[in-house]
C-alpha cells in the first residue's frame, strides 16, 4: 500500500471504481481543539479506507460518545454516534445483520475500558469481525479532564488534583489476555504507521484492536503529548518482533503506560478461529431444513404442540 495521500483503492465489486482519502472526507469540520491527536487518527482512518477500497455506502463506522466518538460524523461511511460504553454492541448488530458491511467501530479509552470495558471480552472471544480503534488519551477530554481507566498513577486532573491512586487498565494487555486475534498500538506522531496498523486491523478475519495513542492537547499529561511522544516511540519491527508469538507481545504489552510507547503489531494469530458470524450463517444453513415455516412458529409456545413442534436439533462440530 502507498502512503500517499494519492493512493487509491478499487472496489471488489466493480473494480473499476477507485477511491482517495477524500471520498472518505465529510464536508463537516471538526470541532476538536487544534492539535487534538484524534486529527491524526482522522487522516489515518480516511487513507486506510482508500487503500481497502470499499465504496462509503459499504462500511459502517460505530462509536460510543466522548470527543473522539465524534469521528463518524468526519466520514462519508455510515455513521452511528452512539452510546457511551455501547458502540461494541452496537456494531455486533450491525454487522450480524449485514454481513457484507465493513463494520469499524471507535471512541475513547473510557468508552472502551471504563463503562463500555465489559462488552470487550465478548466480542473478542466471539471473534466478531470488527476493527476496534481506540484513541486512548488517558483522559475523559469531553467531560473536561477527569481520570480515565488508562490514567497513570499519580495523574493530577480536574479531578484528582492529588493524584490518582489505581493502576491503569492496560487495553493490549487486557485484549490479548482475552483471546483477540490482532492487537496493535499506532500513534499519530507515525502517521504512515497508523495508516497500515487500520488496514492490516480491517484486513484481518475478526476482531482487531487498534490501540492509539492520540494526546489530549488540553486536558492531558505532558507525557502523552505529541512532542514528546517521538523521544518513547519504539517500533516493535525495529526490535524484530515477530508478530505470531503471542508470549513475546504479552510481555512487550506489560510495558504500556511506561517510559516507552511501542507502535506496531503486537499480536496477529496466524490462525483465526472462525468468526461468530461465520458460525452463524454455517448453523442456518445447516438446520435451516429442519426449522419451522413462519406461520407455525406460534406453536412452539403453545402447551402441548410445543414438543411436537420443536425441530430437532442436528449436532454441530
Ligand atoms: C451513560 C453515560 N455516562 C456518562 C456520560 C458522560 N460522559 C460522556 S463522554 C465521557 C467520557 C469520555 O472519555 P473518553 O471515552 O475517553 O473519550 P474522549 O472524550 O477522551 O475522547 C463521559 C463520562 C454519558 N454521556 N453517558
Ligand atoms: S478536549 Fe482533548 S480529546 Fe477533546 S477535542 Fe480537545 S484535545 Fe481532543
Ligand atoms: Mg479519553
Amino acid at each position: 500500500m502507498s502512503d500517499t495521500e494519492e493512493h487509491h483503492g478499487s472496489c471488489c465489486e466493480c473494480p473499476e471504481a477507485t477511491f482517495t482519502s477524500k471520498d472518505y472526507r465529510s464536508d463537516l469540520k471538526p470541532i476538536w481543539c487544534p492539535g487534538c491527536g484524534d486529527f491524526g487518527v482522522l487522516t489515518a482512518l480516511h487513507r486506510a479506507l482508500a487503500a481497502i477500497g470499499r465504496p462509503p455506502h459499504e462500511i459502517a463506522l460505530v462509536s460510543g460518545i466522548g470527543c473522539s466518538s465524534r469521528i463518524p460524523g468526519y466520514t462519508t461511511v455510515y455513521g452511528f454516534n452512539t452510546v457511551h460504553g455501547r458502540a461494541l454492541p452496537i456494531a455486533q448488530g450491525i454487522k450480524l445483520a449485514n454481513p457484507n458491511l465493513l463494520v469499524i467501530v471507535a471512541g475513547g479509552d473510557g468508552d472502551g475500558f471504563s463503562i463500555g470495558g465489559g462488552h470487550v471480552p465478548h466480542a473478542i472471544r466471539r471473534n466478531m469481525d470488527l476493527t476496534y480503534i481506540v484513541m486512548d488519551n488517558q483522559i475523559y477530554g469531553l467531560t473536561k479532564g477527569q481520570l480515565s481507566p488508562t490514567s497513570r498513577r499519580g495523574s493530577r486532573t480536574a479531578s484528582s488534583s492529588y493524584g490518582s491512586l489505581e493502576d491503569p487498565v492496560n487495553p493490549l494487555l487486557y485484549c490479548l489476555a482475552y483471546g483477540a486475534g490482532f492487537v496493535a498500538q499506532g500513534a499519530p506522531s507515525d502517521l504512515d504507521g497508523l495508516v497500515r496498523l487500520i488496514e492490516e486491523g480491517i484486513r484481518y478475519p475478526g476482531f482487531a484492536l487498534i490501540n492509539v495513542q492520540s494526546p489530549c492537547v488540553t486536558f492531558g499529561q505532558a507525557e502523552t503529548q505529541l512532542k514528546n511522544q517521538k523521544g518513547r516511540m519504539v517500533k516493535l519491527s525495529d526490535m524484530g518482533h515477530d508478530p505470531s508469538d503471542k508470549l513475546k507481545a504479552m510481555a512487550i504489552a506489560q510495558e504500556y503506560g511506561g517510559e516507552k510507547m511501542h507502535v506496531g503489531v503486537f499480536y496477529r494469530n496466524p490462525s483465526p478461529s472462525p468468526t461468530y458470524g461465520d458460525e452463524v450463517r454455517r448453523r442456518q444453513e445447516e438446520q435451516g431444513a429442519l426449522a419451522l415455516p413462519p406461520e407455525r412458529i406460534l406453536e412452539l409456545f403453545q402447551p402441548g404442540k410445543a414438543r411436537a413442534a420443536a425441530p430437532k436439533a442436528v449436532a454441530v462440530s
